[in-house]
């Protein structure tokens, strides 16, 4: 794949006569070989069924210059390079359309949800914008970027891991897509706290039990059981998630006063 300009990929599978939604992706990256493990995994699979076909453009590809330049220093001054205009509007130009959302993944961006990983999974055409070095000059998103986003707070050294981050959370949630409906349930049920612990076979592994209450058949006691658990350990680890969330007499009794 590597000095392969662009690639095409996916949505070769027969789509059977329903209409099944149809989300078109296209990336626009330095490095396409980033984008290796849209073959594989949930993504592949996605692709494989038909819905999703995702398309990787070498942004170099639109250089005009013997040396590919796709970087200027920066105006005023500082460190590193900014990534220039005009590679970024030849590449942009012919893919977006008013249908198209275009995502540009920047550490100073908002942040990526899983409330706006479902509203892209609603969209017809998505188009990623990878940068590097310091990022892509304003004007190329003041023009063409409908949402700046940021996966975290930590830098990371370009656009394109959080390309595929929001791809795969994007992606999953496309009907269609294996075990979709339960999972993407499950989500909407817990929402606002984090999973508590979960075990499988056997009940005693090197001496650690599974919980009673889990092997007990009393599947009241076992929910209850799952409420309890996340709402400590949501108290624990993300305090943050559990001031967002109304919580009942009982539910504050389990926490026992601890981050309320
Ligand atoms: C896109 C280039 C690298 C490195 C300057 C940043 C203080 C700017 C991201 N959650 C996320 N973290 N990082 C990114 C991301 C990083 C990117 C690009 C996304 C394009 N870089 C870079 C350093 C700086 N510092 C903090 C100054 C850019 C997402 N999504």
């Amino acid at each position: 794949m590597t000095g392969t300009p662009e690639r095409t990929a996916g949505a070769a599978t027969t789509r059977s006569a329903d209409d099944q939604r149809h989300l078109r992706v296209d990336v626009v990256t330095i490095f396409p070989d980033y984008f290796a493990p849209l073959e594989v995994s949930l993504l592949g699979k996605a692709r494989a069924r038909g819905l999703v076909d995702v398309r990787v453009h070498d942004l170099r590809a639109q250089t005009t210059d013997v040396h590919h330049t796709v970087d200027g220093a920066p105006y005023g001054g500082g460190p590193g390079m900014v990534m220039t205009c005009a590679p970024w509007w030849a590449a942009l130009t012919p893919l977006v359309t008013p249908a198209s959302r275009v995502v540009v993944p920047s550490p100073s961006g908002r942040p990526f949800t899983q409330q706006l990983a479902a509203e892209l999974a609603t969209e017809e055409h998505l188009v990623f914008c990878c940068g590097r070095y310091e990022g892509i000059d304003q004007r190329v998103l003041d023009r063409w970027a409908s949402d700046e986003v940021s996966v975290g707070d930590y830098v990371l050294a370009g656009g394109e891991v959080a390309t595929l981050v929001i791809l795969e959370a994007v992606t999953r949630l496309l009907p269609g897509v294996v075990g979709n409906s339960e999972s993407v349930e499950d989500d909407s049920f817990s929402a606002g706290l984090l999973e508590g612990p979960a075990f499988t076979r056997p009940v005693i592994f090197d001496g650690r039990e599974v919980p009673a209450v889990l092997t007990s058949g009393d599947h009241g006691a076992v929910a209850r059981w799952r409420r309890d658990e996340a709402l400590r350990r949501t108290a624990q680890r993300r305090p943050d998630l559990l001031a967002r969330i109304p919580l009942s007499d009982r539910d504050r009794a389990v926490l026992g006063g601890v981050a309320q």
